[in-house]
């Protein structure tokens, strides 16, 4: 057990608790210095990592890999060629998106926001907030990997999936949600303060919202107040102005340009 000076054991758990303070980690590099932030020219799943940093005011660049399309064919090789392997170099776990901080390269989306989470204090105030925030990541990932199986799904079924999608599959993933907001009574997936998950799940209901437009479907959250006031809470942040005003909100497309919906 750890002692104080006296050699009091003490409790460090109880004390964080008690202390309400979240357990950060202290490997992070203290100095400040510019982060990367790589995914494709595509909002996906690099978006609500950008947008985390833009709402922190982060010194960061985002890195963006662009797919072109060479004697008619998609050509990926500007990541797969030019860049992975020196990434790899650094990570074994190699993909897209990746986080460069410093000595640290981070890989996996939801290790990703729990970086910046940890961070940018924006990963709950305690071990039960902790806790929401991880099982908020994991359901919103599951919700994304539906949505993206639709859009990069076979053209052929695209109409069929759509549907499914629109009328079962996403409805599903946000009334989970929406009745998690409700039994936890917060604004938030953790608290009534921002997280790393409200930044993800704000951009999924962003590209529901465009996706059932395009469509000329309902919108999803229509009978979800709480994922409406999430969702307005977040659009009308200050912090985000210049975000949603610039070009990786505006021009960027939500999916490749080969995906059956941009
Ligand atoms: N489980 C991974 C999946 C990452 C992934 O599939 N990335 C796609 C884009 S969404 C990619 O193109 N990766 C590039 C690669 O495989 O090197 C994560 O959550 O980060």
């Amino acid at each position: 057990m750890p002692c104080d000076d006296d050699g009091k054991i003490v409790d460090t758990v109880t004390k964080f608790v008690a202390e309400k303070k979240p357990m950060h980690f202290n490997f992070l590099p203290l100095e400040p210095q510019l982060m990367e932030i790589a995914y494709w020219t595509i909002r996906g799943l690099g978006a609500p990592l950008r947008m985390i940093c833009e709402h922190v005011g982060a010194l960061y660049k985002p890195v963006l890999y662009d797919c072109t399309k060479i004697d008619g064919e998609w050509n990926k090789d500007v990541w797969f060629k030019d860049a992975k392997p020196s990434v790899r170099a650094k990570n074994k776990m190699a993909n897209l998106p990746y986080i460069v901080d410093g000595p640290y390269v981070i890989c996996q989306t939801n290790a990703c926001f729990t970086y910046l989470g940890k961070k940018f204090k924006l990963y709950g105030k305690d071990d039960h907030e902790m806790e929401k925030v991880d099982q908020c990541l994991c359901q919103v990932m599951d919700l994304r990997n539906d949505m993206v199986s639709v859009f990069y799904g076979s053209s052929d079924n695209f109409e069929a999936d759509k549907d499914d999608l629109i009328k079962k599959k996403a409805p599903k993933h946000l009334q989970k949600m929406e009745n998690w907001l409700v039994h936890h009574k917060t604004v938030y997936c953790a608290s009534d303060e921002l997280s790393v998950v409200d930044f993800h799940l704000w951009e999924l209901l962003d590209q529901l919202e465009l996706f059932v437009k395009h469509f000329k479907e309902k919108s999803l959250l229509e009978g979800r107040p709480q994922l409406q006031q999430l969702y307005a809470n977040i659009k009308g942040l200050s912090s985000l102005k210049n975000y949603f005003e610039g070009d990786l909100y505006k021009k960027m497309p939500v999916n490749q340009l080969f995906a059956n919906w941009q």
